[in-house]
């Protein structure tokens, strides 16, 4: 159930999510002129759920996260000039270059880890949370993952071991598969799983589960946020599914910006929606679905949130230049941080 949300709260996390969403158009452009190669991922389309996740959240709780991170870390407050320099493999990179896109963390904000092997988030969600079930501090867990993550048996294990101990540890499952469900279904299939209902792994092992709409940000504010007051309060796990469309762009194995880089006139009617993305625009697109709520009744709202997105731009022009200045690693430095 949707709750209304405050408008202060709503324009803070659209900021929050026109900076991811010009963050990864950033990274899409920056890979078209070769600044970096090798495969990445976007996050494009989910800034909804990872917007109103962090926002849910308190500086002492820690996070685990996937190969699809740009949003979350972004979304937490990390640097954006530093996290492109890192996803640039430069020396000014939130990790000296090292992690790339896949390993992106920022421990400074509580990133335990960032991990590209699908479902490690999962796993190390459940000893994040018995941390923080040992701090006796009312702080939580929050584990990023894909609906893919749930095929993975060490999945099984780390959500057992979090019912059978009361970790404080809020599960979210990003599941972009809604229509790409099984294989032969068209697009990129990241899902082949048993189970129909992904809840009903969480729920056979006594988790309560949510699923929500992940492009709607008031229910996904609404229903994080009933989770991680569970889990402050000492009640353990929680499992929450949000459901987004896949983004056109993460179609194919590669990422396309084949949406173009959004245009919030699209919001106010001022530029057009017709065509092959009529639907990603109209409906799935959470900064636009974001946008009209604002907009709506409200005309003279329109100069806050274009104003909105050229102060976004213009941070996001800054943090671009940064990560392009930015040097590569010193061959000095080659074996720092190697433990062996
Ligand atoms: C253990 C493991 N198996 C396979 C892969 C290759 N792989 C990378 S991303 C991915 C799909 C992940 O899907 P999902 O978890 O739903 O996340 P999404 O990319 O859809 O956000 C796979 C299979 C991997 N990284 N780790
Ligand atoms: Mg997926």
């Amino acid at each position: 159930m949707t709750k209304p949300q405050t408008d202060d709260l709503r324009w803070k996390l659209f900021e929050t999510m026109l900076l991811m969403r010009r963050f990864e158009e950033s990274v899409s452009r920056l890979n078209e002129q070769k600044h970096f190669t090798g495969h990445y991922h976007l996050y494009i389309g989910e800034e909804a759920t990872g917007s109103a996740a962090m926002a849910c959240l308190e500086p002492r709780d820690t996070i685990t996260t996937t190969h699809r991170n740009h949003g979350h870390v972004i979304a937490r407050g990390a640097d954006p000039g530093a996290a492109l320099a890192e996803i640039l493999g430069r020396a000014g990179g939130l990790n000296g270059g090292r992690g790339g896109t896949i390993h992106l963390c920022d421990p400074a904000l509580g990133f335990l880890s960032t991990s590209g092997i699908v479902g490690g988030s999962i796993s190390m969600g459940s000893g994040g949370a018995f941390a923080r079930k040992m701090k006796k501090d009312g702080s939580i867990h929050m584990a990023f993952f894909g609906d893919s993550a749930l095929e993975e048996g060490v999945a099984f294990e780390a959500l057992n071991i979090a019912a059978l101990w009361k970790l404080p540890c809020v599960f979210l499952c990003e599941n972009n598969s809604a229509e790409a469900w099984a294989p032969g279904s068209g697009g990129y299939t990241t899902l082949v799983h048993a189970a129909h209902d992904l809840r009903a792994i969480p729920a056979a092992l006594g988790i309560p589960t949510t699923r929500v709409d992940g492009v709607d940000v008031d229910a996904c504010h609404a229903a994080i946020m009933e989770g991680v007051a569970r889990c402050r309060a000492g009640e353990g796990p929680v499992f929450i599914e949000a459901m987004t469309k896949r983004w056109a762009g993460s179609a194919p194995l590669w990422p396309e910006l084949s949406t173009g880089v959004t245009d919030l006139r699209m919001a106010t009617g001022e530029a057009s929606t017709t065509g092959e993305h009529h639907a990603w625009f109209e409906h799935d697109d959470p900064v636009l679905r974001l946008a009209r709520t604002l907009l709506a009744g409200a005309p003279a709202n329109k100069a806050r949130v274009f104003d909105m997105d050229a102060r976004v731009r213009a941070r996001m022009a800054e943090a671009e230049a940064f990560a392009i200045a930015s040097p590569s690693p010193a061959a000095a430095t080659l074996l720092d941080h190697v433990f062996a």
